[in-house]
């Protein structure tokens, strides 16, 4: 990074502990006032991370998908600044950091972490809005790297603080393609547009029912606890293995299907058509990775069918055809995730699927609330035969999207 101090992002280590104490709200206004010389924020905003129920890979192909929100947020705290830097402190990152309106300008300025917040503070500006210059402390409860949208729940929260710090004119509808062009164009990262839609746009007790081409969204009721149903993510602790170059890859693939089969995206082909488009394509990795494609855009519109009819135990199926072909024809899958779903499986799951981007991250399993310990337990146990780190489980409800809250 070059430039003169007045347009150098600038990084200084603060301390940080290694298991942050108390709630998360508290922890972002009290990491205000001691970064910030005891002054209090203006306004505290969240925004959650998400687990998607069914949909992998289907966002970038112009598909279907059906997340929900966790309940675990990431928190800003911020207060608008009359200086000309945008001033950020991460209790995560343990580190402050700051940018001018330069570095804001040109995507690879800043980088790591606080290249989704300056992202997001570029990609406004390239929309035309007049955004505030601010000072944010950021705590998050979301899960770092386990494909739970932490990313996402960054920028969505940075977002909505920003936004309405501004009092920008930006209704919800248009927000999710800001925060994704915050991390294709200025982080880098060619993600497509659920996390971001998941982490603004959904609602407590539904699922997010996105289509990725016309963006339009429907609220599908999700009552686990009515059901007496839960749905338990195990984070596989695997380590993420070549993931970025992984979904690139099966990023291009996709693209390339779809020219070779002259179809704007992949989205186009239908499952009763899926016989005869598989028919004209030469390389058979590439039909596996259309069928996926396919198959789970059918998979998503029959589980949300299923959701409607209040057949919630029903989904299962889907849920465990999804993680074969992910494993079999998309081959995200890694031997850990596979085991925790086999496992559940086992143990009386409904089904179960790993949920994100994949190559490690969490596997999700549809049980009996009563159950749940038991599934957890039980897939521990085979983690320790194999000798894999030990897994860590929750139960969730799905939550709502980005909000004020203080
Ligand atoms: C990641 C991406 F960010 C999403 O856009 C989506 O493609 C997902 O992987 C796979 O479904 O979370």
């Amino acid at each position: 990074m070059t430039g003169t101090p007045d347009t150098t992002h600038r990084q200084t280590t603060t301390s940080h502990p290694d298991r942050p104490v108390g709630p998360v709200t508290e922890r972002a206004t009290a990491g205000f006032s001691t970064e910030y010389g005891g002054e209090r924020p203006a306004g505290v905003w969240a925004a959650p991370g998400r687990v998607n129920l069914i949909g992998e890979h289907t966002d970038y192909n112009d598909g279907f998908v059906l997340p929900f929100a966790l309940p675990q947020r990431t928190v800003v705290a911020a207060a608008p600044e009359r200086g000309r830097r945008w001033t950020v402190w991460s209790e995560q990152a343990g580190a402050r950091i700051s940018f001018g309106r330069a570095d804001a300008a040109e995507p690879g300025r800043v980088t790591g972490w606080g290249a989704y917040v300056a992202g997001v503070v570029w990609a406004l500006r390239e929309a035309g809005h007049d955004v505030p210059v601010a000072r944010l402390a950021i705590a998050s409860d979301v899960p770092l790297g386990a494909g739970l949208s932490s990313s996402a729940a960054l920028e969505s929260a940075v977002l909505t603080a920003l936004a309405d710090l501004g009092e920008l004119d930006l209704p919800l509808a248009d927000r999710p393609a800001l925060a994704q062009r915050a991390e294709n164009d200025y982080a880098g990262v060619p993600c497509g547009i659920m996390d971001q839609s998941a982490s603004l746009r959904c609602r407590p007790g539904h699922a997010l029912f996105l289509d990725c081409r016309t963006l339009a969204v429907e609220q599908v009721p999700f009552d686990l606890d009515a059901a007496g149903l839960a749905i338990l993510v195990i984070d596989s602790n695997a380590p993420h293995r070549h993931a970025g170059g992984e979904y690139a890859a099966r990023r291009a693939a996709c693209e390339s299907a779809a020219a070779a089969l002259g179809v704007p995206a992949l989205r186009d082909v239908t499952v009763d058509r899926l016989d005869a488009a598989l028919a004209q394509l030469d390389d058979e990795t590439v039909r596996r990775r259309v069928r996926h494609v396919v198959t789970e855009n059918q998979r998503v519109l029959e589980t949300v069918e299923l959701l409607h009819a209040g057949r919630l135990a029903e989904i299962g199926p889907l849920l465990t055809a999804s993680h074969a072909s992910m494993r079999d024809d998309f081959e995200i899958t890694v031997p850990e995730v596979d085991t925790a779903v086999e496992t559940a499986l086992t143990a009386g799951a409904y089904g179960a699927r790993m949920t994100g981007g994949g190559f490690g991250g969490c596997v999700l399993a549809l049980v009996d609330a009563a159950a749940a310990e038991t599934v957890a337990s039980t897939v521990a146990e085979s983690y320790a035969r194999r000798g894999f780190r030990a897994p860590s489980s929750f139960t969730v409800t799905p939550g709502g999207g980005a909000e004020r809250i203080g």
